[in-house]
């Protein structure tokens, strides 16, 4: 085993920054380059920190703390100005220490303790980018419980391959739903000029964001802003206005980066204004929107309806009714989009799959010809080599 080494924390200027180092020969490396401060603050016994120096022959570094915060694992913590870390990093892989990135490194030191299954160290790494606490709780049980518990289930009790594969299209079909709260999800605002989408942005996102104005199509490129509607971090993007008669050079590029959006949404709000008698819903648009989630969004409520809804082009769903600028009926539409998405009663114990090496070993699972294909399988969910 080697000595590994990453900047565990964030780049730019900060006051301190934390370099993980790991390996066996870290108390030799550190006899060489750290100078404590103390008699005995060398003897880095686990739990301990020493302060001291770092030093590259007669020239010092920095200040530092060095931790051992497990047999084979220590932190130092120095200066956070940029130049000192990398110099630090310098130094250390002229020491032999070989650098990582921060998520390789963590998965190689938790790969390193043996009692780790696969699918907890991918859970530990998958909490540190998880997007809601919701999403963290699903990630989280899915070791002890969840798909864990059902692997183990499956191999302890050598349950047939047609069961086998039974649950796992139901762990794919509810690892699409899970998807959503752990990683985020996209919803797209779309629909013709001035019906309030930029408005309705800025309602969900309780601030500011987009600019909103009565002069048709000033939105001309896409904005958006990070919204949390429980359980689900939603990027909620307000596109340009789409409509047939908006027909200048800026605005048709503005209308495809729009579509382009539409093409990545998970869900898709169709704004439409009901004080309008004309729903104005560009023709090409609703082929777009096939196969697409989507929900329909009667918005400026305030004002006399003048849409005659019944006239609305047949195969959308029922129109949700709101006014942005009033801020009525979003708790409704909030509902209505959890409930769209499958994640309003969301069990965080379902067993999912939560990432792209769970979802292949399911997939293959799903497909196997024969039973005796399946133990393995099993077993590299639970013990296989982690990708990150
Ligand atoms: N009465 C009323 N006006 C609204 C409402 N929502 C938006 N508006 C107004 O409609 C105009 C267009 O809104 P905007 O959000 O820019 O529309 P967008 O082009 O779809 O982004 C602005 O003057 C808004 O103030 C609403 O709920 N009620
Ligand atoms: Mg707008």
């Amino acid at each position: 085993m080697g000595v590994w080494a990453a900047v565990l924390t964030g780049p730019g200027v900060g006051a301190i920054a934390t370099i993980g180092l790991f390996g066996q020969a870290v108390p030799s490396i550190l006899e060489a380059v750290f100078q404590p401060s103390s008699s005995g603050g060398g003897d880095f016994e686990v739990g301990r920190i020493a302060l001291g120096y770092l030093v590259d022959g007669t020239e010092t570094i920095d200040q530092v703390t060095v931790a051992r915060e497990a047999l084979h694992e220590f932190a130092i913590h120095c200066h956070g100005n940029p130049l000192i870390v990398e110099a630090i990093m310098e130094l250390l892989q002229r020491h032999g220490v070989e650098l990582l990135p921060a998520p390789q490194w963590h998965a190689r030191v938790l790969a390193a303790e043996e009692s780790n299954t696969s699918l907890a160290i991918e859970s530990r790494l998958a909490l540190t980018t998880v997007k809601t606490v919701a999403g963290a709780k699903i990630v989280a049980v899915q070791t002890e419980g969840g798909l864990g518990r059902l692997c183990r289930q499956w191999r302890a009790e050598s349950v047939s391959l047609d069961s086998i594969k039974e649950q796992v299209a139901e762990i794919l079909r509810d690892s699409d739903t899970a998807r959503l709260i752990i990683e985020g999800c996209t919803v797209v605002l779309i629909g013709p000029p001035n019906t309030g989408k930029s408005t309705l942005l800025n309602t969900l996102a309780g601030r500011e964001k987009a600019i909103v104005t009565d002069i048709e199509g000033t939105t001309r490129d896409w904005i958006s802003a990070e919204i949390h509607i429980r359980p689900l971090a939603a990027t909620v993007i307000d596109t340009a206005g789409l409509a047939a008669d908006l027909a200048d050079g800026i605005d048709k590029a503005a209308q495809a980066r729009s579509m382009e959006m539409l093409q990545r949404a998970d869900l898709v709000l169709l704004v439409l204004d009901s004080s309008c008698p004309d729903h104005r819903i560009e023709p090409g648009l609703l082929d777009r929107l096939t196969g697409k989630r989507t929900l329909v969004v009667l918005n400026k409520t305030d004002l006399p309806e003048r849409l005659d809804t019944t006239l609305l082009p047949p195969g959308l769903p029922d129109p949700i009714r709101i006014s942005a600028q009033q801020t009525t009926g979003i708790d409704a539409l909030i509902g209505a989009i959890c409930q769209k998405l499958g994640v309003a009663d969301f069990d965080p114990h379902t067993p999912v799959a939560f990432t792209g090496r769970q979802r292949t070993l399911l997939e293959r699972l799903a497909t196997a010809k024969s039973a005796r294909q399946a133990p393995a399988m099993i077993d590299e969910m639970l013990h296989g080599p982690i990708q990150c």
